[in-house]
Formats: C-alpha cells, structure tokens, sequence
C-alpha cells in the first residue's frame, strides 16, 4: 500500500488569541506531493502549514533542557569539537554506543581549524595510512601515493560532523565553553594534592569572554568520569585542559609546541595521545603543548588518528576504572 500522499488540506489555523476557527474559506489550494520536484510550479498557490511563535519556542527549548538534564552527568565528556575530537566522537560513540557522550565546543560552528587546508587553501592532505578513516567515514580523495587530497576541507569536516551528530547517544554543546575541569582527591605516595578529573565546568562562550567585564556570571557543570581534552595548540581557547592542570599543578609546566616538522610531528601525536593525568585524555594539537611536541602545519592525518586513538584509550581506561569513576 503507497504511503499516504502529503496532502497539505490548509488545516484550522490558531488565531492570535489563541482561538481555533475554521477559516472562512479554505484555500482552494491543496497540494498532494511526495516529492520537492511536485511542488515547483505551484508556489503561487504554496502555504506553509500554520505555526505559532510559541510552538518554535518549545520546540527549541524543551529539547535543549532536556538535553542539559540528561547530559549532566555524561559518561564521556569531549572538550573541543576540531578534527581530532570530532573522529574520536565518531570512533567512540561507534565502538560504545551504550556510552553517553556530550561534545563541549566553544565556537557556534565546531570543526577548528579544519574547515581549510594550509594557508586558507581547500585541499586537505592526509598522509596514508590515515585514507583508512576517509573510508570509514565515506570521504572521497585523490591518491597521491604516499599521501591522499580531500577536495576540499569542508568535504571531510562536514562529513565527520554529520554522521557525528547522528549517532543517538551524542550531544554536542557548541557554543559553550569548558571553563574549567571537576576534580576529586586523587593522592599518590609521591604527591598528596594529586586529584583525578571528574567532569568540566562549562559556560555559554560568550559569557567566558565577558568575565573580565562583567563579573558574577557563574558556570554550569557536567558530571562524568573521563574527559578527553582536544583544544587544539595555544589560542585564545586553545590547550585549555593543560595549561589548567599546570595552574591546579598538576602537571609541572607545558613543553610547548615546537617547530614544523611533519614527518617528527604525525607520528608523535598519534602515538603520545594518553590519559594525561587521571580521567584526562589529550590528543590532537593540545597534545603537542604538553609534549613539547613538533608542529606538522596543513597535513591532517595525525588529527583524525589521534581522534582515533584518544577513543580507543577512553574504552580501555572506561572500561578498567567504571565501577572507580562512578562514586564521583
Ligand atoms: O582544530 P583544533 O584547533 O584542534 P585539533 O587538535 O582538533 O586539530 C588541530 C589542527 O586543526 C591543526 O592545528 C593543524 C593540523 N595544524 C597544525 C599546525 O602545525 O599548525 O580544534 C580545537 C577546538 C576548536 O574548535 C576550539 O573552538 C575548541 O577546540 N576549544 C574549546 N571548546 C570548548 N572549551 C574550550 N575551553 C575550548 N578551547 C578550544
């Protein structure tokens, strides 16, 4: 039996008081289309159906607070909605989806520095073995050999997003910064004031940059055991996660970014992305300010197998320490 056609009879609309009436008379308008192509030709007669601003309004909201709700307490928190945290969103939330994740990104648009290759150019270069997450994903390249070209940026960026946004045990929370990390008491014999990482304190982006200007604007919260840190090098938001765990002291001090060195830097990254400190995970380029790791400029293989890697270390270190983490 053929799906009931989409007739658009101009049903009853609600006045501004709120009052149903029938309409005087009905549009003699009435359109049956199953497709966008069957409504061409027809946008003389076209109507929308009726909307109420309040019902935009709820929609909106209902779903955002019910979001946070659930949210509060995730059972993975990812900080930094660039290359590397969007593939590892998209390995983890593959690998596990009975896990609750919540991605924290500070711009309206996620996606970091991904969105162009060098120097504002399209292209994206990755260098094999890294074509292995294109297919994952379903990115088309060019192959070059020892490297792979993705047309343009975009092409793999929006991409990875979609299919990230889709999984259903995902939310991502752009424009919202994390601006600070939950801890809990955490000793070791060889230093008492060690803590493990609980969660992140979160705010609207653009009331963290208004602190200094504004004060008493406190932050909201999300509860979860482990976080994977993916801020990029140092900006104006970026290495967030450690350069906070050196003013907690936690960690000494940064060995900063080094210089551009592609063929030093790939490797290091994807192989050094670790939990940092209890329940903190760092990949992508915010690893390279802890390491003192090289810069490896417009190449984006390392990101996405960092990405890779960051999840793969989130399930193990999960999975080894739920039962621990949970008490929180
Ligand atoms: O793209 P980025 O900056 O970081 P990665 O590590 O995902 O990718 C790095 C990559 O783009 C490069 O830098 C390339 C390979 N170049 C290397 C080189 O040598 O120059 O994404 C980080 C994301 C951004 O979207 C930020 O907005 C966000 O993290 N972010 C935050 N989100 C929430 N709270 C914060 N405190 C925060 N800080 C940064």
């Amino acid at each position: 039996m053929s799906p009931p056609a989409a007739i658009f009879e101009i049903p009853v609309a609600s006045n501004d008081m709120g009052i149903k009436k029938d309409l005087a008379v009905k549009a003699a308008f009435n359109v049956q289309a199953k497709t966008v192509a069957e409504l061409e030709n027809k946008w003389e007669k076209f109507t929308f159906a009726p909307i109420r601003e309040s019902q935009v309004s709820r929609a909106m909201t209902r779903r955002y607070f019910n979001d946070l709700d659930t949210y509060a307490e995730s059972d993975i928190v990812i900080v930094g909605a660039g290359s590397c945290g969007l593939s590892a969103a998209y390995t983890l939330a593959t690998k596990r989806p009975d896990l609750k994740i919540a991605i924290v990104e500070a711009g309206v648009a996620p996606g970091g520095g991904a969105w162009l290759g060098g120097q504002l150019f399209s292209a994206m270069v990755m260098r094999k073995p890294a074509e292995l997450f294109l297919h994952e994903i379903g990115v088309p390249y060019e192959d070059e050999g020892d490297f792979v070209v993705v047309k343009h940026a975009a092409l793999f960026t929006s991409t990875l997003l979609s299919k990230v946004l889709q999984f259903p045990n995902v939310k991502l929370f752009n424009a919202t910064a994390v601006e600070d990390l939950i801890t809990r008491p955490a000793p070791t014999s060889s230093d008492p004031n060690a803590v493990r990482i609980a969660g992140v304190v979160t705010n609207w982006t653009l009331v963290s940059m208004h602190h200094d200007d504004q004060s008493c604007m406190d932050p909201n919260t999300i509860n979860a055991p482990l976080v994977i840190s993916t801020t990029g090098h140092d900006g104006p938001f970026g290495a967030f996660s450690v350069k906070r765990l050196v003013s907690m002291q936690q960690i000494e001090k940064l060995g900063g970014m080094r210089g551009l060195d592609m063929r030093t830097a790939e490797d290091a990254i994807v192989k050094r992305t670790r939990e940092v400190v209890p329940g903190l995970i760092v990949g992508g380029m915010e690893l390279s300010e802890v390491d003192g790791a090289n810069r490896m400029g417009p190449t984006f293989g390392a990101m996405a197998l960092s990405g890779v890697k960051a999840a793969e270390e989130a399930v193990g270190v999960w999975d080894e320490r739920n039962a621990q983490n949970k008490d929180a």
